[in-house]
C-alpha cells in the first residue's frame, strides 16, 4: 500500500509504539555516548598505576639523593669549623692576644730586664681575629698597653671612611688606627680599661684612665662602652657624653645631630663614636700649630674643644680582676 494511504491516526500510534510511554527521555537517552568498555579501562588504569609506580620510584631515589647531598653537606661544613677551630687554636699559640700577655711572657723570659719600660711593634691575635700588628708600650711589672691610636704628626690621614676605620690603617710605627673590629674583639673577649696620654704644644702632658672600655660589633655600629673614670686623671672626663655613641665616619652618619654628619660639619673628616657632636676627638685633623678651629685632635675640658694637640695616644689593657 501507499504511504499517503495510511490514516494520521495510525502513524501517531505506531509512533507512541516506537517512543514508548515515555518517549522524549528515551529519545534523550539515545544522545549518551556509549561507555568505554571494561577492558580499556582496565588497560588505562594499569597503564597510570605503571606511571604513579615510576613516579614514586624517582622521588623516592630524588629524596634520598637529597639526603646524601645533605649529609655530605653537613659533614664538611663540620670538618671546616674543625679545621677553623685548629687554626684558631694554633694561630692562639703562635701570637698573644694582646700586648698585655707579650709583657707577662717577657717578664718571665731570662732576656727581659724587670726595670726597662720599652716601645715595641709586635704580631697579636685577639680570639676570632686575624693576627695584627700592633705597637705595644710595655712598663716594668710585666704592664702591656697595646696602642688602639697614635697621633704624633700629619703624616697619616685620619679623614677614612667607615671600612678603613673598621679594618685599621697607618703603621703601628708611625700614626696608625687600631681597627674597630680589633677593638670589638679584644674588648668583648675580656674587659678592658682604657688609658689616653696626650701633650700639647707648650710641652704640658697630662693624662685620662677609663676603667671599662668596650667596643660591639658591626651589627651595632661598633656602640661605645666608656665608663669608670679614674677619679685622679688630671686631664678631665671627656668621654662622657661619647658613651654609648655609635661610630660614625663622614660614609656613615650615625651620630646625634639631626642636621648633618658631624665627622663633616665639626669633625674634620674624622670618624668617631660622634654624639652632638664632640668634646674629645682625637681622630680630628692634625694641626702643627693648637689654634682655634673646630676639627682638630681635641681633649675637652683639658683644652678648648677647638684647640688641637701636639700628640695624643689611646692604650688599652686587660682590666685588673
Ligand atoms: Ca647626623
Amino acid at each position: 500500500m501507499a504511504w499517503r494511504l495510511v490514516p494520521a491516526t495510525v502513524v501517531l500510534i505506531l509512533l507512541r509504539i516506537a517512543l514508548g510511554s515515555n518517549g522524549p527521555t528515551v529519545s534523550r537517552s539515545a544522545t549518551v555516548p556509549r561507555l568505554p568498555s571494561q577492558s580499556f579501562q582496565s588497560n588505562v588504569a594499569s597503564s597510570l598505576d605503571t606511571i604513579l609506580s615510576k613516579l614514586e620510584a624517582n622521588h623516592r631515589e630524588l629524596t634520598s639523593s637529597i639526603s646524601e647531598m645533605t649529609r655530605v653537606a653537613r659533614e664538611t661544613q663540620m670538618e671546616m669549623t674543625d679545621l677553623q677551630e685548629d687554626m684558631e687554636l694554633l694561630l692562639g699559640q703562635m701570637y698573644k692576644p694582646s700586648c698585655q700577655e707579650i709583657a707577662q711572657d717577657q717578664h718571665e723570659g731570662v732576656a727581659w730586664e724587670t726595670n726597662k719600660a720599652s716601645v715595641g711593634v709586635f704580631t697579636v691575635k685577639p680570639p676570632k681575629y686575624r693576627p695584627t700588628e700592633v705597637r705595644c708600650e710595655i712598663e716594668r711589672g710585666a704592664v702591656g698597653w697595646t696602642v688602639m691610636l697614635s697621633r704624633t704628626n700629619g703624616i697619616e690621614l685620619f679623614n677614612r671612611t667607615y671600612k678603613e676605620y673598621q679594618e685599621g690603617f697607618g703603621h703601628p710605627t708611625g700614626d696608625y688606627w687600631i681597627g674597630n673590629d680589633f677593638l670589638h674583639r679584644l674588648t668583648t673577649w675580656k674587659p678592658h680599661q682604657l688609658r689616653v696620654v696626650m701633650e700639647d704644644w707648650d710641652g704640658q702632658k697630662t693624662w685620662a684612665q677609663y676603667n671599662r672600655f668596650r667596643v660591639a660589633g658591626p651589627e651595632d655600629s661598633y656602640r661605645i662602652t666608656i665608663e669608670q673614670f679614674e677619679a685622679d686623671s688630671a686631664a678631665g672626663d671627656g668621654m662622657e657624653i661619647h658613651n654609648g655613641m655609635l661610630f660614625s665616619t663622614y660614609d656613615r652618619d650615625d651620630d646625634n645631630n639631626k642636621d648633618g654628619n658631624c665627622a663633616q660639619l665639626f669633625g674634620g673628616g674624622g670618624g668617631w663614636w660622634y654624639n652632638n657632636c664632640y668634646h674629645v676627638l682625637p681622630t680630628g685633623r692634625y694641626r702643627s700649630s693648637g689654634g682655634m678651629e673646630y676639627g682638630g685632635v681635641a681633649w675637652y675640658p683639658w683644652r678648648s674643644v677647638k684647640h688641637s694637640l701636639k700628640a695624643i695616644s689611646l692604650l688599652l689593657r686587660r682590666s685588673s680582676p
